[in-house]
């Protein structure tokens, strides 16, 4: 069964003014459709992997023949990744989050402005290309880390809640260099909803 590109459940422009729609059609329709093609071609013809879930094969990369390892990484995680970016931003969205991942976040930094300004820093400062991550860790607490590339926190252990695409082709038809801009109105498309129904199914 292979990886499906995911429709988008909005319009390409739903996401303005803080995602223009260029952005969000070359994003979904060429980016991450490269990288669920080059997943798919991965692990064709592979039994080991090729009927598990892409999460589940992010998860267990040693079970990965070595020869496809590299490709599975960074295109199995292309494509999870923004199949999950795309879940949980939306239109009619942003504000602070409700319900029990509410309470999770003021658990693990205080406030939700803390919480804020820290996911932000990990988003502006991710050096080059990658993403910055909401997850839910081993002892079943919150954490914000980053990672390079397409890599998964699924492939240390984590569960993500929320994450924000940093590379450039996220933001730089709208926003160029000023990645923090980007990163500020993010805020206004999460949906609060879904990423307190992944914290829930993550526990
Ligand atoms: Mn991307």
């Amino acid at each position: 069964m292979a990886y499906q590109l995911p429709e988008l459940k909005y319009a390409y422009d739903a996401l303005e003014p803080y995602i223009d729609a260029k952005t969000v059609e070359t994003h979904h329709g060429k980016h991450h459709k490269t990288y669920v093609d080059r997943f798919n071609a991965a692990i064709a013809g592979k039994p080991q992997i090729e009927n598990l879930s892409g999460e589940a094969i992010l998860s267990d990369l040693d079970k990965v023949p070595e020869e496809a390892r590299a490709a599975v990484r960074n295109n199995g995680g292309g494509a999870v990744n923004h199949s999950l970016y795309w879940a949980v931003i939306g239109p009619k969205a942003g504000g602070e989050p409700k319900g029990p991942v509410a309470d999770a976040i003021k658990a693990a930094f205080g406030t939700f402005a803390e919480f804020k300004a820290k996911f932000s820093d990990a988003a502006v400062t991710q050096f080059g290309s990658g993403w910055a991550w909401l997850v839910v860790n081993k002892e079943k607490k919150l954490e914000i880390i980053k990672t390079a590339n397409q890599d998964s926190p699924l492939s240390i252990g984590k569960t993500p809640v929320l994450l924000v695409d940093v590379w450039e082709h996220a933001y730089y038809l709208k926003y160029q260099n000023r990645r923090p801009e980007y990163v500020e109105a993010f805020y206004n498309v999460i949906n609060w909803e879904k990423v307190n129904e992944l914290y829930l199914s993550s526990k």
